[in-house]
């Protein structure tokens, strides 16, 4: 069991005021050591799960790889977009999220129900993601829960109904959720900043998001 003081000390009780209503960030809520044992974590699960490029419905190939955690993982292929229990290239299930996840969703994500599923991303200097909704869980009232591993992305968010964008810095460490007036925000990943950490062997950038799949 992770306990909490793999989180920085004191945790954040509150975190920044972002100026949309649900859309909560804690800056540095993991400390440099839980992001190297988390890391750890996440390397030795990638090698159960080995990060793949799915493509979008369209047939077009994301510059993300990704790969899953948990009893549920999201998927994308020309048959749409989905949840299910194994991976699209091996078969098998996909390995269990990571204890400090866990830790970290029952101390920031406040529901009572943990998460089934998550949403590995691996970011190289060039990888992006264009604005989306997460929209293909169960309950959409539950939160969503992202955590950074790496070099710091340009996350850029707005309303889900439409309207500006604002962007704002992810570095490794970084936790935020998508809850309440903005579970359905518009968001993705402008672009990520190469060279901005070391944690990860040979550079980029690991988000974790955690959701409520069923
Ligand atoms: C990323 N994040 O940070 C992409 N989704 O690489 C997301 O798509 C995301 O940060 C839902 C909630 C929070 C997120
Ligand atoms: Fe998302």
């Amino acid at each position: 069991m992770q306990d909490r003081r793999l989180l920085s000390d004191p945790v954040t009780p509150r975190p920044l005021e972002t100026g949309l209503e649900g859309f909560h960030l804690w800056p540095g809520a993991l400390s440099p050591e839980a992001q190297a044992a988390l890391l750890a974590e996440v390397l030795r699960g990638l090698e159960i799960a080995p990060p793949y490029r799915p493509i979008t419905p369209g047939g077009r190939p994301f510059s993300v790889r990704m790969s899953n955690f948990g009893p549920l993982g999201w998927v994308s292929d020309r048959a749409g977009y989905r949840y299910q229990s194994t991976h699209p290239e091996t078969g098998e299930p996909w390995p269990q999220i990571p204890a400090v996840l866990l830790e970290l969703w029952r101390t920031l994500a406040g529901w009572p129900e943990p998460p089934d599923a998550c949403l590995v991303n691996l970011y190289d200097a060039d990888a992006r993601m264009g604005l989306h909704q997460d929209r293909d869980e169960a309950d959409l009232t539950a939160p969503v829960l992202s955590v950074s591993l790496g070099d710091t992305a340009v996350f850029r968010i707005g309303a889900a109904g439409g309207g500006p964008t604002r962007s704002v810095k992810l570095a490794s460490g970084d936790v935020c959720a998508l809850s309440g007036p903005a579970r359905l925000a518009r968001h993705g990943i402008d672009r990520v900043i190469g060279g901005s950490s070391s944690l990860v062997p040979g550079g980029g950038r690991i988000n974790l998001t955690l959701r409520r799949a069923r």
